[in-house]
């Protein structure tokens, strides 16, 4: 008597992503055998979790776990990489588990579930491109479709007239609030890196993306193009920016890129204040006027030369906490990764398994179903919501 039975939904080695249905009352058993989910957390229905499948002590791959809450018997949808390999290897080890394959009828829902459609289609380029564990985790539960099924069920709500726009209305604007760090997730945020001339901006540069990328020389006013690289910290990639020193320089070549690096900051999510512990913060006013009211990270460098704690002081007397930051101290160094990261929108109290918005497109789209829901056009919002679904509702 088999206690579970297990099928690919996805077509076979072709997607980024292939789909593994297992369903009968064997299913939690088997599950604890193979998956360990990332949070620890214990399976809950409905609720994706991120995690990694084990045959014995072999590592096989990254997946996202649903386990149903509707299905008539146990039933769980388990999403990897596409590809033959993973695939054969988790068809092999169902096997030796005592598998049967999958019933038409237990697989039949899928297509209607997962949706084909454009919000899809956007999801697999996100895992095509991804750079970072955070991405990957938004790309499989999107494609395990919880925004899609977020979305759908808004959209039914609205089209039945059964609820009353009070009602609708904070479900949406739950999806516009994790916005932002959806949009985070999905494309690093950029942190940008200012300070005097030789502050040791690119030094840390350097240091925090782990690659030579910007010339350091004692010399000021070396560094003038922008220069970008992937830092990676934890689960995260942010894109950190350095370039040239704040300071009114009378070369016009250096002159340019100053103003460039004012600009870069402006436009910056984050900001690394890179402030010198051998210099009076007197003179280092231009570094605090621009991390002023902004998310940043403040940093003293040269502690080394001179003894960092009277600077520290005094930023702290003016309400800002610094991080002093010795050069190739590893530790230290992870430290300031987590809290740069912390300062972007990815800081915010938010999971990859919740629905969320990830695309300008998909912001832009809620912005307007919201619009349309206050204004109390229900037809307009329900086709707002059909553009976003595209053809996948
Ligand atoms: N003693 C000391 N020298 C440093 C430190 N960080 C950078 N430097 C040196 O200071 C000079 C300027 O550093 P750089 O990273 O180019 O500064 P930037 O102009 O802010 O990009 C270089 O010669 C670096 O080797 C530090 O923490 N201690
Ligand atoms: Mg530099």
């Amino acid at each position: 008597m088999h206690r579970f039975s297990a099928g690919l939904l996805t077509p076979e080695g072709e997607g980024g992503l292939a789909v593994f249905r297992l369903d009968g009352d064997g299913v939690p058993e088997v599950l604890d055998a193979i998956f360990r989910p990332k949070s620890g957390k214990p399976r809950t229905t409905d609720v994706p979790l991120f995690g990694t499948l084990f045959d014995g002590d072999v590592k096989l791959d990254e997946a996202v776990v649903r386990v149903h809450a509707t299905a008539p018997t146990a039933r769980a949808d388990i999403s990897v990489h596409g590809g033959a390999w993973v695939s054969g290897r988790l068809e092999a080890l169902f096997a030796r588990l005592g598998a049967a394959p999958l019933d038409p009828d237990a697989a039949s829902d899928f297509p209607r579930r997962l949706g084909g459609g454009l919000l899809r289609r956007e999801a697999s380029q996100l895992l095509e491109r991804a750079v970072a564990p955070r991405q990957v985790s938004l790309a499989l539960a999107l494609l395990s479709g919880t925004f899609t099924n977020e979305l759908a069920s808004i959209r039914a709500s609205i089209a039945s007239g059964a609820a009353d726009a009070k009602v609708i209305l904070p479900r949406v604007e739950t999806l516009v609030a994790r916005g932002r760090f959806g949009l985070a997730c999905a494309s690093p945020p950029t942190v940008s890196l200012v300070g005097v001339p030789n502050a040791g901006k690119s030094t840390l540069f350097n240091a925090l993306c782990g690659e030579n990328r910007a010339v350091v020389a004692p010399r000021a006013g070396t560094t003038r193009d922008r220069i970008e690289a992937p830092m990676i910290a934890g689960d995260d990639a942010v894109a950190l920016v350095d370039g040239a020193g704040l300071r009114d320089a009378s070369d016009p070549v250096e002159r340019a890129g100053v103003a460039l690096a004012v600009e870069s900051a402006a436009s910056a999510d984050a900001l690394i204040a890179a402030v010198r512990a051998d210099l009076a913060l007197e003179e280092q006013e231009s570094t605090l006027t621009l991390a002023r009211n902004r998310a940043a990270v403040h940093v003293v460098t040269m502690g080394d030369v001179a003894d960092p704690n009277p600077v520290v002081a005094a930023l702290a007397r003016r309400g800002v906490p610094a991080l002093v930051v010795a050069r190739g101290d590893a530790r230290s160094l992870e430290t300031l990764r987590r809290r740069v990261v912390a300062a972007t929108p990815l800081g915010a109290p938010f999971v990859t398994a919740q629905p969320m918005p990830w695309l300008p497109r998909h912001l832009r789209a809620l912005g307007a179903t919201r619009a349309a829901l206050e204004a109390g056009a229900r037809a307009e919002a329900v086709r707002e919501l059909d553009l976003l679904l595209g053809d996948a509702s």
